[in-house]
């Protein structure tokens, strides 16, 4: 009986040491709900650059609903764009693409990462940047490692090429730093 009741105190401290073990490296999906811009609106009424960030993973956009974003294909490479809401060291993006069709436009593109140098309302002038991934072959999934000391507050999405940019999710995993220089 004793040892049947170490036993099971030695499992339980083996899970709360991989609890700890698990919050002390976690780091957190911080884009969730925030705000967002792209370059063009496809469609006036759906298709908004919100949709990346509204919690659904539904990568078909082919379907009825409207989950993901969708710009037109612009005078510059379409873009995407997060505001995280204060700095974080971002560890890494994952990208879920749409499925349905087109798995090609989403190829040839940066992920990069903005620090306002002082408090800009421009998401990318006066911001130092930080190539966080460069994706060439074309992906429908992809989580890309930043490389260390990947710190700042917006997080862009930019293709190299002229195309559409559709995304159905982007999550930024990233530990908080500090809150935006609020002075004048
Ligand atoms: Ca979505």
């Amino acid at each position: 009986m004793l040892s049947r009741e170490i036993v099971t105190n030695d499992t339980y401290l083996t899970k709360i040491h991989k609890i700890s073990s698990l919050r002390e490296g976690a780091t957190f999906d911080v884009a969730k709900y925030k705000q967002t811009k792209q370059s063009t609106n496809y469609d006036a009424t759906r298709r908004h650059s919100s949709n990346a960030v509204d919690s659904n993973y539904e990568q078909n956009l082919g379907s009825s609903w409207d989950y993901c974003s969708h710009s037109n294909v612009g005078d510059e490479p379409s873009w995407w764009a997060v505001d995280i809401g204060a700095i974080y060291d971002i560890s890494n993006v994952v990208i879920f693409g749409r499925t349905d069709c087109c798995a090609e436009w989403l190829s040839n593109f940066v992920i990069e990462v903005f620090r306002p140098c002082r408090n800009n309302t421009s998401w990318f002038d006066d911001s130092s940047v930080t190539l966080c991934h460069h994706q060439k072959e074309k992906i429908t999934y992809l989580n890309a490692t930043c490389p260390e000391q990947t710190v700042g507050k917006y997080v862009r999405i930019r293709l190299e090429d002229r195309n559409y940019l559709a995304l159905c999710e982007v999550e930024v995993h990233g530990t908080f730093v500090e809150n935006v220089y609020s002075g004048m």
